[in-house]
């Protein structure tokens, strides 16, 4: 059923990506009076997004859905810039390689920026637009798959020719700015060679081919000033076990990210590098399937030094687990990172990326990057679409701007849940009975079975107190 999936989603893919070849003609953005590229060359000189302009603060009160009513960069909170909080950054798949297509429709976007071709010229413009758009929204990270910034060529050289020319136009692009990416990474699992894995392939070539394209976009990424570099196990997993070493596999995942190491050490690119859990989606089971198995796997094989976690909402779900408990299973084992911030539907069963939009959600998600001191040098990227029935450039930019406000209003409640206090102290009396001295003596490890037995027979039944469940839901439900 599922391959049936699959192949449908690719077959109308392809129908919807031939459909937009044969009826595409050569689009310029609205503003017909800028120079507008022939799609040979990248002398283009126009404006992408002419009838936008930069996005200010204007609070709560703004009617204006091209302005920020929560988000104001400068201010203060809880010891910081709002900015240094939330670090945020545009991710380029999403926002710039979307096509609005789903397992059932072709595309459904049509940017006039794009002419239907995957052509290098057409790459260097949408990387054009991507800088203007990052302007305007007054963001300055972005995060990247080599695959989606430039094309494949027909050889692993030619296609690195490709992906360096790209580069030094982003390069170019950046210079005079404080614009840098928050992290690349290498796509391993859109194109065929990938479908058994990667680093988990049964095949040593794939295996290797997987490594060249690591170790490449872990030198651009650097090149660029990139903070960090995330590994999504794209199709680290397994389909069936009747077919599958699963230990063989996962050694050979070990030893591709211990090579990742010492390579980033070899050409000094200080970045943080992030395992990204998913549970399920390409295959049946992924190896990272959640922040807690991503930890066990660090541990057996030396890796917890050297990994931290870019925890994603939307994944999370898909674990059976809430966004918060995987935030806050990261950062007690000192791994949260970075954060995707996106969200699944409730009641569609996939991947589906959305734009978190859900307060009191983010009031949570803020909650554990307020208890992680921040993310730095990690941040947030937005790993979320735009949902394939909105096709306006507009609705880029209030996407952002949405997902943007929810976060930043994350962080005000959590300033006044902190200043409010009752719900810190509500937890601190919960535990209190263990602020004794044989509670000391349990968290010192120094309590041992004889001990704990003299007490429980000296005590006699035990009071337990209340949870205070629906009273802690109160104290959260005022700030929100
Ligand atoms: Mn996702």
């Amino acid at each position: 059923m599922k391959e049936k999936r699959i192949l449908l989603f690719f077959s109308c893919l392809c129908v919807g990506i031939s459909l937009v070849i044969a009826s595409s003609q050569h689009t310029c953005p609205a503003n017909l009076e800028a120079k507008c590229g022939d799609g040979s060359t990248d002398d283009w000189e126009g404006e992408f997004f002419p009838g936008i302009k930069k996005i200010k603060y204007e609070g709560p009160t703004s009617k204006n859905p091209l302005s920020y009513k929560w988000y104001n960069a400068e201010e203060e909170i809880l010891g910081k810039k709002m900015k240094d909080w939330m670090r945020f950054s545009v991710a380029f798949w999403h926002t710039f390689r979307g096509t609005g297509a789903d397992p059932f429709g072709a595309p459904t976007k049509s940017w006039p920026w794009e002419d239907g071709t995957n052509s290098v010229a057409m790459a260097k413009r949408r990387m054009r637009a991507h800088f203007e758009f990052m302007d305007k929204l007054g963001v300055n990270r972005w995060c990247f798959h080599d695959r989606d910034i430039a094309p494949d060529g027909k050889t692993l050289a030619e296609t690195n020719a490709n992906l360096d020319e790209i580069i030094a136009l982003a390069k170019e692009l950046q210079e005079g700015t404080d614009i840098k990416p928050l992290w690349g990474t290498a796509q391993l699992f859109l194109h065929p060679r990938y479908m058994h894995g990667a680093a988990t392939s049964s095949e040593v070539g794939v295996y290797a081919y997987a490594a060249a394209q690591v170790k490449k976009a872990m030198e651009v990424t650097n090149y660029l000033g990139g903070e960090n570099y995330v590994f999504w196990g794209g199709r680290e997993g397994y389909q069936t076990l009747l077919n599958t070493d699963m230990q063989r596999e996962l050694d050979h995942l070990a030893k591709f990210l211990q090579a990742a190491v010492d390579y980033k050490k070899k050409i000094g690119f200080n970045g943080t590098l992030l395992i990204e859990p998913k549970p399920q989606e390409p295959t049946k089971h992924q190896y990272d399937w959640d922040a807690a198995t991503a930890f066990a796997f660090f541990q057996k094989y030396g890796l917890q030094e050297e990994f931290k976690l870019n925890i994603e909402c939307n994944h999370a779900t898909l674990s059976g687990h809430s966004c918060h408990h995987e935030l806050e299973t990261a950062r007690i084992n000192g791994l949260l990172g970075n954060i995707d911030a996106n969200t699944g539907d409730p009641q569609i069963g996939w991947d589906t990326d959305q734009f978190l939009t859900d307060i009191a959600e983010a009031t949570l998600v803020m909650l554990s990057v307020v208890r992680n001191g921040g993310l730095a040098p990690g941040g947030f990227n937005f790993d979320a679409k735009l949902r394939r029935e909105s096709t306006d450039v507009e609705d880029m930019f209030i996407a952002h701007v949405s997902g943007m406000d929810t976060l930043a209003r994350g962080l005000r409640n959590v300033a006044k849940l902190i200043e409010d206090g009752s719900l810190a102290e509500l937890v601190r009396k919960r535990y209190q009975s263990f602020d004794s001295e044989i509670g000391a003596q349990i968290e010192a490890g120094k309590a041992d079975f004889e001990t704990l037995e003299k007490k429980a027979m000296e005590w006699g039944e035990p009071s337990v107190a209340s949870g205070k469940q629906e009273l802690a839901e109160m104290i959260f439900q005022s700030v929100l």
